[in-house]
């Protein structure tokens, strides 16, 4: 690794304490840009990766909301605009009591290169609480989603930064949230917020997008591999947004997928998985999904247990950061799996990744693969700028095509700057040229 690498990542070690996500996040990335630094000096002289990875501004706020029983509760409310070079900041909201700003500008760190990838003009950013929406009444959530835009509103618009869902905020979030916003402002400026009901400005195709996305980038890398997608076994983490939206088109793309999870526990379906049974269970009730198996009697839920123990030819981590370890990772490896893909953001760590590079397991990071959910927010942003809806199918042929083009670009890039074949490379390192260009031609900012 070179000096001024090093030097840099320990700086901003010594600057984020505390952060170990954020940190991460940014090793990962600053150890990609080696071979463009040596090409391109003016980095290393006009102090850009220092820059970089500076947020642009952090808004950190109190949101105090009151529950059922009338008790005042208080929860923290972030948001992250971390780059503008290329857009109004894009990125979701995510509502889980783990939350932090370390994870926040963590999510907001990998938006940047993500949204630069996708072509469209959208920065980066992400925003969210440390509140636990589990287990709270619809009136709870749409009271703190209340109190959350009361002062996220001043921060938030169609051409200064855009929030979406992320972990927690679905569908019935951003109904509250475009709510309030609508109230706050007096205008209906249905481009400030993505991912909203397909009634009033949401985009067809959005709810499926990251799931779908992940799944045409994964078939990408088979192809390009001379592997098929069709009657092979798949495991998915998590039965949340991405990962339902994942098991949905792998199958009808003709995989099997035999297991899922949520954060209880495994699902096990040897005959593969009731996608019907998996949406009313996590998506419609919000139930564990221990009660799997009272609709399958066949399939078999195992507590506490993660799904990388079914034997799978191909793997999709769609539920969070760092979930799949190096132990997990020799399991898969163990069993034969040949490609992992990541639907959720990070959520492979270091050591995991670099044993798939060891042994030849396709790898794609989750800046290239998860991003067809953020693309289709942009799409969104295209539709409620000129008032219009696209369809279903319009919508989907898009993000096929960003998809393709986005797959295209990692193994371009991977090539030009020395690690052929590398996915994450070439993520790492198309996704910055494109935001670095760009800052280099707006000067000092
Ligand atoms: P959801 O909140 O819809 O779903 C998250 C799912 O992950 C739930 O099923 C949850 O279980 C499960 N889960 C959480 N922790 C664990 C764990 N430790 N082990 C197993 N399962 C777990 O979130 P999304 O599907 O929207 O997001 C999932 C990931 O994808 C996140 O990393 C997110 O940042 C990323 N992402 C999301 C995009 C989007 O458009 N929504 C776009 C790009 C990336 P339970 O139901 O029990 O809580
Ligand atoms: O991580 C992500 O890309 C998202 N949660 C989606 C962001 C968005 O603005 O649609």
């Amino acid at each position: 690794m070179s000096a001024y690498i090093e030097q840099l990542i320990q700086t901003i070690a010594d600057r984020n304490q505390g952060e170990p996500l954020f940190t991460q996040a940014v090793e990962e990335v600053l150890h990609s840009l080696e071979p463009v630094l040596s090409r391109h000096p003016e980095i290393e002289s006009s102090n850009l990766l220092e820059r970089l990875c500076e947020p642009e501004r952090q808004i950190l706020f109190r949101v105090p909301w009151e529950d059922d029983e009338g008790r005042v509760q208080v929860n923290r409310g972030f948001r992250v605009e971390f780059n503008s070079a290329l857009g109004p900041y894009k990125g979701g909201l995510r509502f889980n009591p783990a939350v932090t700003l370390g994870m926040i500008k963590f999510l907001g760190f990998e938006q940047i290169f993500k949204n630069s990838l996708t072509g469209l003009m959208i920065g980066g950013g992400k925003g969210g609480s440390d509140f636990n929406p589990k287990g709270r009444s619809d009136a709870e959530i749409m009271r703190f989603c209340q109190s959350f835009m009361m002062e996220l509103h001043r921060h938030i618009g169609e051409k200064t930064d855009v929030p979406a869902g992320d972990m927690g905020v679905g569908a019935r979030e951003i109904g509250y949230l475009f709510g309030a916003y609508k109230r706050l402002i007096n205008r209906y400026e249905l481009g400030a917020i993505t991912g909203k009901g397909v009634g009033y400005g949401g985009s067809l195709g959005r709810k499926e997008a990251t799931g779908f996305g992940c799944v045409y980038f994964a078939t990408e890398m088979l192809a390009e591999h001379k592997l098929q997608l069709e009657r092979k076994t798949c495991v998915v983490s998590g039965s949340g947004n991405v990962a339902l939206y994942a098991i949905k088109k792998l199958q009808n793309l003709g995989a099997r997928v035999l297991a899922c999870s949520d954060s209880t526990g495994t699902v096990y379906d040897a005959a593969g998985l009731d996608f019907n049974a998996l949406r009313l269970i996590k998506e419609i009730e919000r139930c564990s999904l221990s009660k799997y198996p009272m609709i399958h009697s066949r399939a078999e839920f195992r507590p506490n247990k993660k799904v990388w123990e079914v034997p799978c030819e191909y793997a999709f981590p769609c539920a969070t950061q760092n979930e799949l370890d190096l132990s997990d990772a020799e399991t898969l490896v163990e069993h034969g799996c040949k490609l992992v893909a990541e639907g959720a953001n990070m959520p492979c760590t270091p050591e995991a990744i670099h044993l798939f590079g060891e042994k030849g397991v396709l790898f794609g990071p989750a800046k290239a693969a998860n991003a067809g959910g953020v693309a289709v927010s942009a799409l969104e942003m295209q539709q409620n700028a000129t008032w219009t809806q696209w369809t279903f199918e319009e919508v989907d042929q898009r993000l096929q095509a960003i998809m393709k083009q986005i797959h295209k670009s990692c193994l371009f890039y991977a090539n030009r700057y020395g690690q052929p074949g590398n996915y994450a490379h070439g993520a790492n390192t198309g996704g910055f040229l494109r935001v670095a260009e760009a800052m280099f031609e707006f000067g000092v900012t």
